[in-house]
């Protein structure tokens, strides 16, 4: 099996320091996480942008800036977010591909989010690939429900996009598709050959999904976006130890951790 590309999902645009006091926020702290997190073994980090308040924001100025942070501590992959929080204007999410990042998330398909709803347009998913295509961003393909590997096969139709692709599997989201090892089965059968997968649980799916990922051969995100507990009733000390049990238990399990270099690599990114 190839090395195990851990991704740790910093931050979040949901998760507030009321629920857990070590969330990072400014870009200082997302950028201090990253390199905890990358210490640990992570080969990617996916940040969202916060306000001076605390507040989910798309702006791209703030982005920079944890760009900048981060690539002044470590070589770790930065993956933004387009996905922002509910609500946000699909322009508001995609302004921040202007930057040209190395990677970025493209949820391909609206779907139930606990009381909301993250909408995504066909329209606007075909925008925000065409932009990442035109960057050369590196497009990390969101699928919380089946019919999203659908949308992003439909993006290669149409000549935006080609195979291989790296798909996420968010699975245990309120509303959307559980956290079952019957799921990501039938997700992971549902791929054309040769793309590349992680799985990311929600809460307390985080660790078995995890452990799944490793043992199937696909990669794994963890992380306080998805799940802010260590174990039942005890906070997480920061994303490095979430981080740190799956290379753990990985090594346990005869996977190795892959570098970020490593990453780029499977990944295909070429910059
Ligand atoms: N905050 C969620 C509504 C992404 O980062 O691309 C969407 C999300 C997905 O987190
Ligand atoms: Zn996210």
């Amino acid at each position: 099996m190839e090395p195990l590309i851990i991704t740790a999902a910093l931050n979040g645009a949901e998760v507030t320091r009321e629920q857990t006091p070590v969330l990072p926020l400014t870009p200082v702290e997302i950028a201090e996480e990253a390199a905890r997190a990358h210490a640990a073994g992570a080969a990617l980090v996916h940040v969202h942008a916060r306000d001076e308040r605390g507040a989910a924001t798309q702006d791209p100025s703030v982005y920079r800036e944890i760009i900048s942070e981060i690539r002044a501590r470590t070589n770790v992959i930065i993956q933004v977010s387009t996905g922002g929080a509910v609500g946000m204007t699909a322009e508001s999410r995609s302004a921040v591909l202007s930057l040209c990042p190395e990677m970025a998330t493209l949820s391909t398909g609206t779907v139930n989010f606990g009381e909301d709803v993250f909408v995504n347009r066909m329209g606007d998913i075909l925008s925000f690939a065409k932009r990442m295509a035109a960057y050369h961003i590196t497009p990390e393909i969101e699928v919380f429900d089946v019919a999203m590997i659908e949308n992003a096969m439909y993006l290669v139709r149409q000549g935006i996009f080609s195979l291989p692709l790296h798909f996420d599997f968010v699975l245990g989201v309120p509303g959307a598709l559980a956290a079952t090892a019957r799921n990501l089965t039938f997700l992971v059968d549902s791929l054309p050959p040769g793309c590349s997968w992680s799985v990311a649980g929600i809460g307390r799916a985080q660790l078995p999904m995890a452990m799944m990922g490793v043992a199937m051969g696909g990669h794994v995100r963890v992380g306080l976006e998805d799940n802010i507990y260590y174990s039942k009733g005890r906070l997480a000390t920061g994303n490095a130890e979430l981080v740190a049990r799956v290379k753990r238990l990985a090594e346990e399990m005869g996977r190795t951790v892959a570098s970020a270099d490593e990453a780029r690599s499977i990944l295909g990114i070429k910059r």
